[in-house]
């Protein structure tokens, strides 16, 4: 009884596999991976998704992101350390139409709205810009974007299919057995 079970499991865990996503969020560092600068850095995937970068003086931060249909954003955030300038903007856009901007003046984490995030579940492709708001912009900060995604993806019918069939020809067994 013992082997029948263990060899069910590995049977499930077969059916299974397909299912299980082998997901790349992105992580993207400026300071390693090159100057953000308006240039696609990839496909949002399930997990947390990051992007690193830096302000200094009058630099325009602009990454475009791809959303695959089967990936939905769950929660955005953008996190600003060593604040040092007068004020500057992140915006959320879809390539010319702001979305959601925000200004800030210091350090902190900041979200934008559930309404933002709805908005880009229904773009396939979005931007996420950083900049200063002075006419003549000088100083610096860090930020970092944590996008949280997951997978809408459901299990193909051939395979729910095949499992059903495990599942019925293991209650047949066991009702043989007990007869
Ligand atoms: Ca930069």
């Amino acid at each position: 009884m013992i082997r029948t079970k263990s060899a069910y499991l590995a049977l499930v865990a077969v059916l299974l596999s397909p299912m299980v996503a082998s997901a790349v969020p992105i992580s993207y560092d400026e300071g390693v991976d090159g100057d953000l600068n308006g240039a696609s850095i990839g496909a949002l995937d399930e997990g947390l998704n990051t992007i690193i970068g830096s302000q200094s003086g009058f630099d325009l931060d602009l990454a475009l992101l791809s959303r695959p249909s089967d990936i939905e954003i769950l929660s955005i955030t953008f996190t600003v350390t060593n604040f040092n300038q007068p004020q500057a903007v992140y915006r959320l856009e879809d390539i010319g139409c702001c979305i959601f901007l925000e200004l800030f003046a210091s350090d902190g984490i900041y979200s934008p709205s559930a309404a933002a995030v709805t908005a880009l579940n229904g773009l396939s492709t979005f931007g996420i810009h950083t900049f200063s708001n002075a006419a003549s912009p000088s100083g610096s900060y860090n930020y970092r974007w944590d996008i949280q995604a997951q997978s809408t993806a459901v299990p193909e019918p051939s395979t729910l299919a095949l499992f059903g069939i495990g599942l019925a020809a293991l209650g047949i067994t066991r009702r043989r057995r007990k007869v």
